[in-house]
């Protein structure tokens, strides 16, 4: 067992060095939304690499439309608007999370229920994409989501 376990780290380890993707998804997850709302979708995406890159755009055929939306205060208020993107800096990350940007998926095809899973791709401004996967829940992955 313990042979094969170490065999299995030799592979992976090399795959990861031969792809050398700098860009790194984690603690994606989509909010469980009300009947016949929007749902609002999060992750964290950390840029390993010397030079910034950008969130472009996000498709799922989950929804007819996915924007990308930064909070902004306007009037009093907070307030949502679509952005053209999102700068994550070389060496550095970016969160979308309750109460900050967050990706907006609407007029969802079907409900999204707590323990579904949501496939997605996210374009960059260099043109590569990337495939996530968003698990549904009704709670965040931390106590403050
Ligand atoms: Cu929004």
């Amino acid at each position: 067992m313990k042979i094969v376990s170490a065999l299995l780290l030799v592979i992976v380890g090399c795959g990861q060095e031969h792809t050398g993707d700098p860009i790194v998804v984690r603690d994606a997850w989509i909010r469980e939304p009300p009947p016949r709302s929007p749902a609002a979708g999060y992750l964290v995406i950390e840029n390993r690499g010397g030079k910034p890159v950008e969130l472009v755009a996000v498709a799922t055929e989950a929804a007819e439309q996915t924007e990308i939306h930064i909070m902004e205060y306007k009037d009093d208020r907070m307030t949502m608007r679509p952005a053209a993107g999102i700068q994550v800096p070389a060496g550095g990350e970016v969160a979308l999370k309750p109460g900050g940007a967050h990706l907006m998926l609407m007029e969802l095809r079907q409900p999204l229920r707590d323990g579904d899973e949501v496939d997605a791709v996210l374009r960059f401004g260099d043109g590569t994409e990337r495939r996530i996967q968003l698990p549904v829940r009704k709670k965040g992955l931390y106590e403050d989501d």
